[in-house]
């Protein structure tokens, strides 16, 4: 139902996304928009790229007085950062022009692949010598367009009283225990918000940026793993029938698909490898006054993460998702130069030390597109009023 292309460069004028699918008739919040792109920002161990933006997103189509039209939506997020770049992206404007020191450094070839980055596979692929034309595309500011479609699905959800929630798990060699309380998802959203690392342990919350600081001091980086929590889904999203259907299958994909990451679990997945088959199931217990969501059946544990056999169960959809170590290092690795052929030190770049807490929000984001695509599929998506009399019509069947 839901499709979306995003288009820009990291230091081009802007980042552009067009979703299509979205259902006539629905308010969208502005604001709330820009709240989310403002949460990417976030977090310890950013890079001074984050104090010169203050992302903020123009719609140019697809709404009228503040209500979608059912075509294509275009969201617009300027680069600030463009006016910086111009003479250093544009090889015309550069000829003459007074670069500084920086500026001079960067308009040069880029042509020692960064270990771990798009930079090598990607210039052989696209037969590119300046690694720049790669990088510019394949670096991680793209998210922030994919926070901006996010944001729109996830204010559909919410429509329905669904709601998501994101926390950060470990960062490098720091972890929390297993401990945590899910029980309120809004004030486990209201704790992670507080902390410079989404974290919702206060010691481990130090320890994280003890360890980003080591890392740091090192020209190291680190990566970490977060959770998203999606609570309020009803039972039958997703689909068994074919493996394209399957909700976890896409969701895993789509977050595979987040610059840096390199595994996703859906409940415990790795975990309940190790056990038997009677110790990792959900039992299943009825209630005659229970949730029309779930159709009144319910679950003690949640092991499952919210899906079995690719739809939605009732219970929260739980996804975990860990990033590698930003590829771009301050005490660069060994590379080959693309031009010599030559041994040399990798490309060294302005970059972030520990991205984990703004990838909780790039993946709270992601989730929420492609849960609001289950839901659209579910429940009808021409108008806001066809989705809301088909989602009220499923809750009322008795089952
Ligand atoms: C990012 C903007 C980038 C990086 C980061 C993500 O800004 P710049 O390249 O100007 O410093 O901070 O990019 C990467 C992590 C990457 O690997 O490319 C952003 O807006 O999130």
């Amino acid at each position: 139902m839901l499709k979306f292309l995003t288009s820009g460069e990291s230091h081009g004028p802007q980042l552009t996304a067009v979703l299509d699918g979205f259902p006539a008739g629905f308010r969208v919040d502005i604001d709330g928009l820009n709240y989310q792109l403002a949460r990417r920002q976030k977090g310890y161990g950013r890079s001074e790229r984050m104090s010169i933006e203050k992302d903020t997103v123009q719609i140019v189509s697809g709404l009228r007085n503040s209500f979608t039209l059912g075509g294509p939506i275009t969201l617009v997020i300027p680069n600030k950062d463009w006016a910086n770049w111009q003479k250093i992206m544009d090889p015309v404007a550069s000829i003459g022009s007074d670069l500084n020191q920086r500026e001079q450094q960067l308009a040069v070839e880029t042509t020692r692949p960064r270990p771990g980055h798009a930079d090598l596979p990607g210039a052989i692929k696209h037969d590119h010598h300046d690694m720049r034309n790669v990088l510019e595309r394949a670096s991680a500011r793209e998210t922030a367009a994919r926070v901006a479609v996010g944001a729109l699905a996830r204010q559909l959800l919410e429509h329905f009283d669904i709601s998501l929630a994101s926390h950060v798990i470990r960062i490098g060699p720091v972890a929390i225990g297993d401990d945590y309380d899910l029980s309120d998802l809004k004030k486990l959203a209201e704790r992670s918000e507080q902390s410079r690392v989404r974290c919702l342990d206060n010691d481990a919350e130090a320890e994280m940026i003890a360890a980003i600081d080591d890392a740091a001091k090192d020209g190291d980086s680190l990566g970490g793993v977060a959770e998203v929590i999606v609570r309020g889904l009803p039972v039958g999203l997703g689909g068994y029938s074919q493996w394209s259907d399957r909700l976890d299958g896409r969701l895993a994909g789509a977050m595979m698909a987040v610059n840096s990451v390199k595994g996703v679990e859906i409940g415990r997945g790795f975990e309940e490898a190790k056990r038997r088959g009677s110790e990792v199931q959900d039992e299943i217990f009825y209630d005659p006054y229970g949730d029309a969501k779930k159709k009144k059946f319910h679950r003690t544990t949640n092991r499952a993460g919210g899906i079995e056999g690719g739809m939605t169960n009732g219970e929260d959809v739980i996804i975990r998702v860990a990033s590698k170590p930003l590829a771009t290092l301050k005490r660069p690795l060994q590379t080959v130069d693309i031009k010599t052929k030559e041994p040399a030190e990798a490309m060294v770049e302005r970059t972030d030390v520990c991205i984990v807490p703004a990838l909780a929000v790039v993946c709270e984001a992601v989730a929420a597109l492609v849960l609001a695509d289950a839901f659209l599929a579910k429940f009808g998506s021409d108008s806001i009023a066809e989705t809301t009399r088909n989602y009220q019509s499923y809750l009322k069947i008795e089952f």
